[in-house]
């Protein structure tokens, strides 16, 4: 039964917050205009970082951002943990020269020497150390190179990687709460001489000047959304084309589930609503990201039903793939998009849980949840994150049979404590 009781007091409530969330988020998005027309203007170039494993809302804000910053004149780039996934090619192939996947086998060190940071971006075969003074934060004390041996490519990309640092003087972490989802990437933005941060996500870390958090954001591009007339005011000119609008609203489709989610609220669809009237092609997007799958996406919902086992008399969901299920199915990583959501979908599940033996032999664990349970606080327990409905984290040097035991028993005595009826 759908139970429709008066929810007006709560309405009002989150009517509320969400105009005190905007006037306080405004205020930042200022202080972050501000700074970029003071810095980022002449030879600076601004660094967006999405969070790893990006997904459609960190693509869409980072693309559609991007775009709109280089309109109003700024120089700009894109550094992600990995190429984009195929299903989100439509967005790469706007930003064209803007999108670079930081190649598998560089990492970044840091080591810290008398005010100097020294960040050293290395293959197995080479070592680069790129010198940052922060004692004058916008300055570059010195670069050299201890280069040993290495395939043209690699010595091209690391001579890449070390213009983009150099030039760097604002990171922009979207779609993450700082530097700890930001996986090979921590450091580069963790040295950035200044960092502004534009999420939704709730999160402990402490609020600065440039830290825009509102999680009464169904999405992050819902943010962008709101940081864009701001701007345009500024740049003196309208920024938004319908490949912005189209970037911005694939973001809100997808942490939405297309307007379905409890994170939907009034706002968000007056953001859709004037990224619709901006261009961007409502049914087209929503026929690509909902409506069309891959085989190996069947293939992989067969495996999940056949081994979805129901725990605490039906209220936990739980199934999970094995290490070999990809190779088996043909599936690539975006294949198990969301399918947990479809376990916590049987009636009368309130969790759903689903396992991953990833490549490297750890356990990543994803968690949807009615509104009945807090599954994000339950993740971050666990040493993950996430929101109150979709939250996840990995277990690491765990074999799937004692995690499912552990998760299983866990979660049971957990929602049976709760005594939901
Ligand atoms: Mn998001």
């Amino acid at each position: 039964m759908i139970d429709l009781h008066n929810p007006t007091a709560a309405t009002a409530e989150l009517e509320a917050q969400i105009k005190s969330d905007l006037v306080a988020t405004e205020a930042i998005f200022k202080e972050q205009i501000k700074c970029l027309y003071e810095t980022a203007l002449d030879d600076g170039l601004v660094v967006i970082y999405p969070h790893v494993r990006a997904d459609g809302d960190a693509l869409g804000a980072c693309i559609g951002f991007a775009l709109i910053l280089k309109a109003a004149g700024f120089d700009v780039i894109i550094l992600s943990e990995e190429p984009i996934a195929e299903k989100f090619s439509y967005l790469s192939d706007m930003a064209v020269g803007l999108f670079y996947p930081v190649p598998e086998s560089i990492q970044v060190q840091v080591d810290h020497q008398n005010g100097i940071s020294e960040q050293y971006a290395s293959t197995s075969e080479t070592t680069w150390k790129i010198s940052v003074a922060t004692a004058n934060e916008s300055e570059l004390a010195s670069t050299e190179e201890t280069k040993v041996d290495s395939s043209q490519a690699m010595s091209e990309s690391l001579s890449h990687l070390n213009s983009i640092l150099k030039r760097q003087v604002v990171g922009i972490a979207l779609d993450s709460p700082g530097a700890d989802r930001l996986g090979r990437r921590e450091n580069m933005f963790e040295y950035a001489p200044r960092r502004f941060i534009i999420d939704h996500h709730p999160a402990e870390r402490q609020l600065d000047q440039y830290y825009a958090k509102r999680t009464t954001a169904s999405a992050v591009c819902e943010m962008i959304v709101d940081f864009v007339p701001l701007l345009e005011k500024i740049a003196g000119k309208s920024l938004v084309t319908p490949e912005i609008a189209t970037c911005l609203l694939t973001g809100i489709l997808t942490d939405t589930g297309r307007f379905s989610y409890t994170n939907t609220t009034s706002h968000t669809l007056e953001s859709a609503a004037a990224m619709l009237r901006a261009g961007a092609q409502i049914r087209e997007l929503t026929a690509h990201l909902f409506d069309t799958m891959s085989p190996a996406r069947m293939q992989l919902i067969g495996l999940m039903a056949q081994r979805l086992t129901y725990y605490a008399g039906g209220k936990l969901a739980v199934s999970y793939f094995e290490q070999n299920d990809f190779d088996t199915c043909g599936a690539v990583e975006t294949d198990t998009d969301g399918l947990v959501g479809m376990l916590r979908e049987v009636a009368g599940v309130d969790v759903s849980l689903l396992l991953q033996v990833t490549d490297t032999g750890d356990l990543r664990c994803s968690l949807r949840s009615s509104d009945r349970f807090n599954v994000g606080q339950y993740a971050e327990t666990m040493g993950g994150g996430g929101h109150r409905a979709a939250a996840g984290f990995t277990l690491f040097e765990m074999s799937l049979e004692q995690g499912l035991r552990q998760l299983t028993e866990h979660l049971t005595q957990q929602l049976e404590e709760l005594r939901l009826d």
